[in-house]
């Protein structure tokens, strides 16, 4: 032991004693933002489609506070690494590199559309695993922009927060992703998931009260490594973008099930044909999807996840073996429904389950890995949480 005090296990404790131990100051404040899973409407957000997303309790907290000139520090627990950097890098997309570009590319996001953004420090905590596909980057990106937008005093509504954070990942960070993840985790609310048109932007609270239907939500990290994830989305994006134009539609969005078989019949290319049926079939089911919930069936949502998850293995081609293999397990052992969720290629399965069977479907998921020789998977259960705030 050297003396130290332990770090406080509570994730805003952590930031704040990280904010305190590396500017020898008191925070102006807290802001939280958390991770999220998606309930169902995969690789449909940047087809203008439908999304159903929830916030995860697990999150990530920003301590921060002004500095007087126009520079940023951050201090984050995931690095224990102080990154600065001033109005130079900011305004450079990719300067900032690594973790810090998630902060770096919120400060050129907002300075890019006209804001006076305050030089600020800031430390971050975050409960949310990295590379687990529970979007610990869209999390830092909102708890920072939270931070930024009330430190400064700036005239930006939180409707407008997603598009700018999904901004400062697209153009700054340089990942083509959608905007799905910055909203849930901007406008999610507890108890309820989040039912996005990403081409109006309109959102419509969806009750998910999984409690007193008996009901959990067992999340499954199949801690399957990365396989050239990044160029794998963007791949499939690209795929999905000329085949709109092929059918000479603005985007996928605009094909629905019910012409989908003569759209098909218009594409000359198998791999392409499968790529559009998975996206116009996933908008269809966020919508069926909707309709249940809406009608308070939470249970009869199960096979709408599975087919959504049978839609990602074979059409749009991105499950790898350790996801199939807790799906199949978590079925097998009395799930209602499941499927990965996020972008793919790892990443974690959701498993709707009778509360009481949880425990016996994580270790069900638990053996079939070890059949197969993977490491062990980690499961949790969770409940629909609040989207970012000001912690005090
Ligand atoms: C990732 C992206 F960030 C989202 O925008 C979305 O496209 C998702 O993959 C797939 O549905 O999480």
């Amino acid at each position: 032991m050297t003396g130290a005090a332990a770090a406080p296990r509570d994730v805003a404790a952590r930031a704040t004693a990280g904010f305190r131990q590396r500017y020898g100051a008191e925070p102006a404040g807290r802001w939280a933002a958390p991770g999220r899973v998606n309930l169902i409407g995969e690789h449909t957000d940047y087809n203008d489609g439908f999304v159903l997303p929830f916030a995860l309790p697990l999150r990530t907290v920003v301590a921060a506070a002004v500095r007087p000139d126009t520079c940023w520090t951050v201090w984050s627990e995931l690095a224990d690494d102080v990154v600065e950097f001033g109005p130079k890098e900011a305004d450079e997309p990719g300067r900032v590199t690594g973790w810090a570009a998630y902060v770096a590319g919120v400060v050129w996001a907002l300075r890019a559309t006209g804001h006076a953004v305050p030089g600020a420090r800031f430390a971050i905590a975050s409960d949310v695993p990295v590379g687990s596909g529970l979007s610990s980057s869209a999390a830092i990106e909102s708890a920072v922009l939270a931070a930024l937008v009330e430190l400064g005093g700036l005239d930006l509504p939180a409707a407008r927060w997603p598009r700018l954070a999904q901004r400062a990942e697209n153009e700054y960070v340089g990942a083509p992703t959608g905007i799905m993840d910055q909203s849930a985790v901007i406008r999610g609310r507890a108890g309820h998931a989040l039912f996005l048109d990403c081409r109006t932007e309109e959102v419509e609270q969806i009750p998910f009260d999984l409690d007193s239907a008996g009901l959990a939500m067992l999340v499954i990290d199949s801690r399957a490594p990365h396989r050239h994830a990044d160029g794998e989305y963007a791949s499939r994006r690209k795929s999905c973008e000329e085949a709109a134009r092929s059918l000479g539609v603005p985007a996928l969005r605009d094909v629905r099930v019910t012409g989908l078989d003569a759209a098909l019949g218009r594409l000359s290319n198998d791999e392409t044909r499968r790529r559009v049926r998975h996206v116009v079939t996933e908008d269809q089911r966020v919508l069926d999807t909707v309709a249940l919930l809406r009608a308070g069936r939470v249970r009869d949502i199960g096979p709408l996840l599975t087919g959504s998850h049978a839609s990602m293995r074979d059409d749009f081609e991105i499950t790898v073996p350790e996801v199939d293999t807790a799906v199949e397990a978590a079925l097998a052992a009395g799930a209602y429904g499941a499927r990965m969720t996020g972008g793919g290629f790892g990443g974690c399965v959701l498993a709707l389950v009778d509360a009481s069977s949880a425990d016996a479907v994580a270790a069900a998921v638990t053996a079939a890995y070890a059949d197969r020789g993977f490491a062990a998977p980690g499961t949790l259960t969770v409940l629909p949480a609040t989207g970012a705030t000001r912690l005090d």
